[in-house]
């Protein structure tokens, strides 16, 4: 599978037929499909991402997930939510709160969004200022819709504390503390993870870096993802194929899984 990364074109069938019909099951693979902050801030909010298939906005690739959701077998579902409290350090509205370090070329009356800025508490830190976004039980943070929810999901919350940022669904930027993404998936016994959602170049590329270290086999679906930069996103799938990952489009999945 990994040879679909590579530019040649390989006759894939035979491989295929095998991983489908006979190495699934002797290896007893089971996968999750986790859908990364398909939050309304992020598709018509104060952070909606405009890089998208077929250049349209973040609700075009709903459909795509919601068609993923119903037609394939995963053994568990993730949600996963940008979940942040009002003073959060994300947000470019509260640089003033925090005290900045002497380095930082950011200061607080010239900070914008997409700065970044260097904090000196509780130890020297990069952030990236973002506008105010996902406020926990704002409109803005819940997920769209328009978007299928299916029961027995995992919920995973992540960006809770005031002072860390948290891209990953598994881990906050400092990496000081996880989620329960992990044994939420070890309990189901899950192999492999399908990466979809909100943003590919921020918290869909930490979620699948993160899901790699864990030593999940990790699948983006790149048609079901949506990021906030061109340039950002060709780095992102450069950076997740050297790490490891499979990039794959949506209407493989029913024969991966
Ligand atoms: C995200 C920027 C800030 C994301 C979250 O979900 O990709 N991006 N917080
Ligand atoms: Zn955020």
């Amino acid at each position: 599978l990994l040879d679909t990364n590579k530019d040649e074109k390989l006759d894939l069938s035979e491989f295929k037929t095998a991983w489908f019909y006979w190495l699934r099951q002797v290896l007893d693979c089971k996968s999750a499909l986790i859908v990364v902050d398909m939050q309304n801030d992020f598709i018509e909010g104060s952070l909606a991402v405009r890089n998208c298939p077929a250049h349209e906005d973040g609700s075009a690739i709903i459909p795509t997930i919601n068609r993923l959701l119903e037609s394939v077998p995963f053994d568990a579902v993730v949600y996963t939510a940008d979940w942040h409290p009002a003073d959060h350090c994300s947000f470019v509205d509260n640089v003033q709160l925090r005290e900045i370090h002497e380095t930082s070329k950011i200061k607080a009356d010239n900070a914008q969004v997409m700065d970044t800025v260097v904090f000196a508490r509780p130890d020297k830190f990069e952030q990236k200022l973002w506008p105010a976004h996902c406020v926990q039980d704002s409109h803005g943070a819940e997920l769209h819709p328009d978007l299928k929810v299916v029961k027995d999901h995992i919920l995973i919350r992540k960006g809770l504390d005031p002072d860390v940022d948290s891209y990953s669904a598994f881990w906050d930027n400092m990496k000081k503390s996880s989620t329960p993404l992990v044994s939420e998936l070890a309990k189901r016994h899950i192999t492999d993870v399908y990466i979809c959602g909100i943003a590919t170049d921020v918290c869909v590329e930490f979620t699948s870096m993160d899901a790699i270290e864990h030593g999940f086999r990790t699948v983006l679906i790149e048609d079901a993802c949506c990021g906030v930069s061109e340039e950002g996103i060709k780095e992102t799938k450069t950076k997740l194929k050297k790490a490891g990952a499979i990039l794959v489009q949506s209407a493989e999945v029913p024969d991966l899984v």
